[in-house]
């Protein structure tokens, strides 16, 4: 497996959007007692239902530390691949590898530098080098070679692509102070577009409110397919997410893509806020240096982060009214999909969502 010293677009290599075929997908098995509770007991159980649903579509591997790896090989059913991959954490949208493809099929991995979603500024555990090894080590699994950013900090979960050459991030999370505030937003622009392939370049500014990613992209809007996207909506203006939710539509709607296509935009709504019990919050240990997760802090809940698999959408429950209007609207948007929901709440507890958990890799 080589790392290779030039440049994606200079290669011929573009990131496909999610909705282009896949290979299969990765998870990381959650055990973390400072972030999932019950020392990640509930979280096992929901990560297992993720897995198993997604594996209708398109294989599954699961990555596991050396000392789940029986727990998870017992709970995980057959068909889902379980591997040993020693990890920080269980986020391997955002410490997996972006693929990018080119128009011969082959494809190669970028490893972007991972540091906790903002190091030591606000980063939200410490240590994370295994993290950081996480996309390096699924290049080898999958026998890829990899581009490699050993200076430049970016989760998966803070870009969104259409495939077309238009890439979506949001103003808080990436010219955020914790990950590379030596760089000015035109040098990110041009290094993103190096790497994404990409030509254009929407800047929403803000995330789902209260998101602990410094708003990553990937819970508030998704591209559908190419000029078709979803974002994260509320209709009640007393909600802080109303202000945030409205700045980003406007945007988008002033927007052209790469192709010079206006976006047609789809409302997904979010819950109604959904906020840690005393039950919940008392499963988590404390731990110096971790995020605390204190009984009622609401969390960044919201239907966009949903994972879109091959001929799928896997996408949040919260037993909420809204479950059922965010299927209807998924319905709408992937007729050639099937949409299937999974209970969420285990995984939002954790900080993230189905989308975070998961890292497509392209055919
Ligand atoms: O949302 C994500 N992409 C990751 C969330 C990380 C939360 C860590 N507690």
């Amino acid at each position: 497996m080589k790392t290779i010293d030039s440049l994606p677009k200079q290669d011929g290599f573009r990131m496909p959007g999610e909705f282009e075929e896949h290979r299969g997908c990765y998870i990381i098995w959650p055990e973390r007692p400072d972030n999932w509770r019950l020392g990640g007991k509930p979280a096992q159980t929901t990560f297992v239902k993720v897995a198993t649903a997604i594996a209708e579509f398109e294989p599954v591997t699961v990555a596991v530390s050396p000392g789940q790896y029986s727990n998870a090989r017992q709970m995980l059913p057959d068909e889902v691949r379980v591997i040993e991959i020693d990890n920080d954490d269980a986020w391997v949208r955002d410490c997996g590898p972006t693929y990018v493809v080119n128009d011969r099929g082959e494809i190669r991995g970028v490893d972007w530098t991972f540091n906790a979603w903002g190091g030591l500024v606000d980063g939200l555990y410490f240590p994370w080098d295994k993290d950081n090894q996480v996309a390096q080590k699924i290049c080898e699994v999958e026998r890829t070679d990899r581009y490699c950013l050993d200076d430049f900090v970016l989760e998966g979960g803070s870009i969104h692509v259409d495939g077309e050459g238009t890439l979506v991030v949001t103003e808080e999370c990436l010219l955020s102070p914790g990950r590379n505030p030596q760089l000015s937003k035109e040098q990110i622009e041009k290094i993103l577009m190096e790497y994404l392939n990409v030509e254009k370049v929407i800047w929403l500014k803000r995330g789902i409110y209260l998101d602990e990613t410094n708003g990553h992209v990937d819970n508030i809007f998704n591209f559908v397919s190419p000029g078709v996207v979803a974002l994260a909506w509320t209709d009640d203006e007393n909600d802080p997410q109303y202000e945030i939710s409205k700045e980003c539509y406007n945007i988008l709607a002033a927007a052209t893509d790469a192709k010079g296509r206006k976006l047609e935009i789809h409302k997904l709504y979010v819950p109604s806020p959904v906020l840690i019990t005393k039950e919940e919050s008392q499963g988590v240990d404390a731990v110096d240096g971790t995020l605390p997760r204190i009984v009622g802090d609401r969390l960044a809940a919201s239907y966009v982060n949903y994972y879109t698999a091959n001929g799928g959408v896997i996408f949040p429950l919260f037993d909420d009214p809204m479950d059922k209007k965010a299927e209807e609207t998924l319905k709408v948007l992937y007729p050639d999909r099937k949409i299937v929901g999974i209970p969420a709440r285990e995984i939002i507890l954790g900080g993230g969502n189905i989308h975070c958990i998961t890292q497509q890799v392209p055919k």
